[in-house]
C-alpha cells in the first residue's frame, strides 16, 4: 500500500521495514560452534582432573555473552525496535527528527567503537587454554600453577608482531609476543613474553627511543610492520647493546612459519620464591611441541600479499580442527651466587643464560584448546601487565623489567579508558577481588556496605590483610647510593651475538646475512650502513663481509668496544641456539598441502595419498585452476576446495603434482601452475611428482631426478602407498636447504 496515493513509488512504514531475506542459518549449525562444544581437555579453576567437555574460562564468561536467537532487535536499553532501516522523519522526503533515539543511539555508539591500538604488539590473536603442571615445585616456589602435580589453571594467550599496526600483516621480520594470563587461584599471573629470549635495550629508559625508531617514520608514516628503514637502523647501529637481539630478528625466528611453531621465552630473569621466603632466580622457556619453524624471506613477502592473516588463520584453524597447539614450559633455575659467577650480567636482558650453563627443567604444559568468541571482547581488551604476579613469583632488579612493571598497568588506562580494565570479563580474575578500590569509568562491582577504607571496625577490619598468606616481596637487600649508570658487565655487547652466529649451520648463517642485507639496503643514509657494518665486524668478520659484499662495499674498521677485556664467556658453541639443529619430531600434523587437480586426473592414486597424508594429520588441500568440481580418469567426481588464483603455492608447505595425461597437459598450458611448483621449488619445500606429473617440474625448469634432492620425491601411482610414507617423512623435514636449490631462469 502506497503511503501516499499520488505517489504511488513512495513506500511507507509496512513495505519499508521489509529487506530481502537471505538464507538463514539455525543458530547452532554452524562449524564454529560445533566444534567449541567439543573440546576434549577442560580445565578446572582449582585444579584436578580435567574434565570433558569443560573449561574453567567459560563458565566466568558465559554470563557475558550474548546470543540473539529468536530474540528481537533492541536499544541498549533493551526497547524492542520495529524498523531498523528507516530514520524517523517528517513526511516521507521530509527532514529527519531528532527526537530518532534509535539512530542517535545506534549512530553515537557506532562513532565511538574504535578504541587506541596498543603502541606496540598493536596486531595479535589469541586463544584460550590451560596449563598443566608436570609436578609439585614446592621446592622453589609457592606460586599456585605450580602446587601440585597435574594441577590445571586456565589460561589465556596472545601472540603479536611488535611493530606493526592493528591491521597490519602477519609475516612481517620482527619478534613475536608471547603473552600468556594465568587464571590462577591466587590471583592473575601474566607472563608477557616474546618469541626471542633477548632484547634490544638494557634499561627502560631507552624503551621510548626504540619504538620511536622503529615505528613508521614520522614524517610520512611509513614503512608499515618492517625496520628495514633509516630511522631504525640509526638508532641501532648507535645503541651496539642492540646487536644480539638483531642477530635473532634477522635469523630465521624473525619470521615464523607459525605462532604454534615458535619458542616462547620470559626474557628478563625473574624470581621464584617458596613458602620458606627463599629465593632463587628464573628464566621461562616455552618450547612449541609442533616443532620450530621459520618462514623463507621470498615466501614471507609474497604470503603478505595472498594473506595478510597467515598467523591469525593457521592458529585459529587448527584450534577449530581439533589440533590443539601446545607448548612445554622449561625453567633455567640458579642461585644468585651462581649468577654472579657467570661472565655475563643476568640483569641484562640483551644477554641469555646458555642452555649449557644452565639446563632447563620441564615443569609443565600449556594447551589452547578454544578460540574466542569474539576478537574485541577477548583478544583486543586482553590486558597484560608484567606487574600482575602472584605469591611465589617475584622480580629481579633488571633495571628494563623495572620500566615494564610500571608501562603495562598505565598503557591500559589509556587504551581501555580508565582503572577499572580489570573488570573487563576477559581480564578479571577467577580468584575473588575485595579491596577498597573505588569508582572510576565504567565500574561495574556494587560495593556493599559504607567501608572503604582500613583499618576500620565499622566492617570488623574487612577485607583483612592476608599477611605471610598473601604476596610478600623478597626481602632483596639493598643499601647503595641512588646513581644513574649501568653495571660494569653490561659494558660487554659482542659474545653473546658471536655465540649465536656460531650456532647456526651454514644455511641459518646465510640467511642472517641475508637478512642484514635487505635491512640496510632500504637504508638510504650510506653512514648507517657503514656503521653497523662496523658493530658487525664485532660480531663476525664472516658476516660482515657477506653483507658487506651484498650491499656492495668495503669492510669498515671494527667499531671500538665499551669493554675491551671482558670476562671470557663459558661457552662458545649452543646447539640450543639454532632452529635446525634442533630437529622437531612432530610429523606432519596439521601442515598444508597442495594437490594439483585437473579435468583427467588420476583419481585412485589421489584417493590413496589423501588418506595417507590425513592419517598422518596433514591438511590436504585440492587445488585447480579454478574452485569447484573436475572430473577424475574414470569419471568420478574430484572437488577443488581452493584454485591457484586464490591460494597460491607459497601458502603450502608442500606440492603434490598429479599424474593422469589429460590432466597433465591442461596444467602444463597453465601459467599459474608453473608459479605455484616454481615457488615450491624456490622455497625449499617437499615436491611430490606421480606419474606424469614430472613433466609439470620439468615444464617448469626443474631438472632433478630421483634421489638427488631429498625434497623433491616421484613415484609411480601404482605404488603411491609405499612412498606416502617417504613423502610424510619429507615434509616432516619443512624445508630442504641442503638441496642448494637455484630458482629456475
Ligand atoms: Fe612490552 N609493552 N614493553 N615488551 N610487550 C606492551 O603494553 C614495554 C618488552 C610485550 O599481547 C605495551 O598492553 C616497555 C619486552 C608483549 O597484549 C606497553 C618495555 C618484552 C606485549 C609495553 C617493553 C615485551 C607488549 C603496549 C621496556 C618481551 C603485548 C600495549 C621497558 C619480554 C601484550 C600493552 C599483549 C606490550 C611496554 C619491553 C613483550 C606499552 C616500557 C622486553 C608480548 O605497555
Amino acid at each position: 500500500m502506497p503511503h501516499n496515493t499520488t505517489k504511488k513509488l513512495e513506500h511507507g512504514h509496512a513495505n519499508a521495514i521489509a529487506p530481502p531475506a537471505g538464507e538463514t542459518v539455525k543458530p547452532g549449525s554452524s562449524k564454529l560452534t560445533a566444534s567449541t562444544t567439543t573440546e576434549e581437555a577442560g580445565t578446572a579453576k582449582t585444579g584436578g582432573p580435567a574434565t570433558l567437555g569443560t573449561n574453567a574460562t567459560i563458565a566466568p564468561l558465559d554470563a557475558f555473552k550474548v546470543d540473539p536467537s529468536d530474540q528481537p532487535l533492541t536499544t541498549n536499553q533493551g526497547v524492542p525496535i520495529g524498523d531498523n532501516q528507516n530514520t524517523l522523519k517528517a513526511g516521507l522526503r521530509g527532514p529527519s527528527l531528532l527526537e530518532d533515539f534509535i539512530l542517535r543511539e545506534k549512530i553515537t555508539h557506532f562513532d565511538h567503537e574504535r578504541i587506541p591500538e596498543r603502541i606496540v604488539h598493536a596486531r595479535g590473536s589469541a586463544a584460550h587454554g590451560y596449563f598443566e603442571a608436570y609436578d609439585a615445585l614446592a621446592q622453589y616456589t609457592c606460586a599456585a600453577p605450580f602446587a601440585e602435580k597435574g594441577k590445571v589453571t586456565p589460561v589465556f594467550a596472545r601472540f603479536s608482531t611488535v611493530a606493526g599496526e592493528r591491521g597490519s600483516k602477519d609475516t612481517a621480520r620482527d619478534a613475536r609476543g608471547f603473552a600468556v594470563k594465568f587464571y590462577t587461584d591466587q590471583g592473575n599471573w601474566d607472563l608477557v613474553g616474546n618469541n626471542i629470549p633477548v632484547f634490544f635495550i638494557q634499561d627502560a629508559m631507552k624503551f621510548p627511543d626504540l619504538v620511536h625508531a622503529v615505528k613508521p617514520e614520522p614524517h610520512h608514516g611509513m614503512p608499515q610492520a618492517a625496520s628495514a628503514h633509516d630511522t631504525f637502523w640509526d638508532f641501532v647501529s648507535l645503541m651496539p647493546e642492540s646487536t644480539h637481539m638483531l642477530m635473532w630478528v634477522m635469523s630465521d625466528r624473525g619470521i615464523p612459519r607459525s605462532y604454534r611453531m615458535m619458542q616462547g621465552f620470559g626474557v628478563h630473569t625473574f624470581r621464584l620464591v617458596n613458602a620458606q621466603g627463599e629465593s632463587v632466580f628464573c628464566k621461562f622457556h616455552w618450547k612449541p611441541l609442533q616443532g620450530t619453524h621459520s618462514l623463507v624471506w621470498d615466501e614471507a613477502v609474497k604470503i603478505s600479499g595472498a594473506d595478510p592473516d597467515f598467523h591469525r588463520r593457521d592458529l585459529w584453524a587448527a584450534i577449530e580442527s581439533g589440533e590443539f597447539p601446545e607448548w612445554e614450559l622449561g625453567l633455567q633455575i640458579f642461585t644468585e651466587e651462581q649468577a654472579e659467577s657467570f661472565s655475563f650480567d643476568v640483569l641484562d636482558s640483551t644477554k641469555i643464560v646458555p642452555e649449557e650453563l644452565v639446563p632447563l627443567t620441564p615443569v609443565g604444559r600449556m594447551v589452547l584448546n578454544r578460540n574466542p568468541d569474539n576478537f574485541f571482547a577477548e583478544t583486543e581488551q586482553v590486558a597484560f601487565c608484567t606487574a600482575h604476579v602472584v605469591p611465589g613469583i617475584d622480580f629481579s632488579n633488571d633495571p628494563l623489567l623495572a620500566g615494564r612493571i610500571h608501562s603495562y598497568q598505565d598503557t591500559q588506562i589509556t587504551r581501555l579508558g580508565g582503572p577499572n580494565f580489570h573488570e573487563i570479563p576477559i581480564n578479571s580474575s577467577l580468584a575473588p577481588v575485595q579491596n577498597n578500590q573505588r569508582d572510576g569509568l565504567h565500574r561495574q562491582a556494587i560495593h556493599r556496605g559504607r567501608v572503604a577504607y582500613e583499618p576500620n571496625s565499622l566492617a570488623g577490619g574487612c577485607p583483612f590483610q592476608a599477611g605471610t598468606a598473601g604476596f610478600v616481596s623478597f626481602p632483596d637487600a639493598t643499601a647503595e647510593d641512588k646513581v644513574r649508570g649501568k653495571p660494569e658487565k653490561f659494558a660487554e655487547h659482542y659474545a653473546q651475538a658471536t655465540l649465536f652466529y656460531n650456532s647456526q649451520t651454514a644455511v641459518e648463517q646465510t640467511h642472517i646475512a641475508d637478512g642484514f642485507r635487505f635491512e640496510l639496503s632500504k637504508v638510504g643514509v650510506p653512514a648507517i650502513r657503514k656503521r653497523m657494518l662496523s658493530s658487525l665486524v664485532n660480531v663476525s668478520p664472516d658476516l660482515a663481509a657477506k653483507v658487506a659484499a651484498g650491499l656492495g662495499m668495503e669492510v669498515p674498521e671494527a667499531m671500538p668496544k665499551a669493554m675491551e677485556h671482558p670476562q671470557p664467556p663459558e661457552i662458545t658453541k649452543s646447539p640450543a641456539l639454532s632452529l635446525m639443529a634442533l630437529p622437531g619430531e612432530c610429523g606432519i600434523r596439521t601442515r598444508q598441502i597442495a594437490v594439483l587437480v585437473e579435468d583427467g586426473v588420476h583419481h585412485a592414486s589421489l584417493v590413496s595419498l589423501y588418506e595417507a597424508l590425513t592419517d598422518a594429520g596433514a591438511v590436504v588441500h585440492f587445488i585447480g585452476p579454478r574452485v569447484g568440481l573436475f572430473t577424475g580418469d574414470a569419471g568420478e567426481q574430484i572437488e577443488a576446495d581452493k584454485s591457484m588464483e586464490n591460494a597460491p603455492g607459497f601458502l603450502f608447505d608442500a606440492l603434490v603434482l598429479p599424474d593422469g595425461t589429460q590432466a597433465v597437459q591442461a596444467l602444463v598450458g597453465n601459467g599459474e601452475t608453473m608459479e605455484f611448483v616454481t615457488d615450491q621449488f624456490r622455497h625449499s619445500k617437499t615436491i611430490l611428482a606421480l606419474g606424469e606429473g614430472r613433466k609439470l617440474l620439468e615444464k617448469a625448469g626443474i631438472k632433478s631426478v630421483a634421489g638427488e634432492d631429498p625434497g623433491i620425491l616421484f613415484a609411480e601411482s601404482a605404488n603411491i602407498v609405499e612412498m606416502a610414507t617417504a613423502f610424510i617423512d619429507a615434509v616432516a623435514a619443512h624445508r630442504h636447504s641442503t638441496a642448494n636449490r637455484v630458482p629456475p631462469a
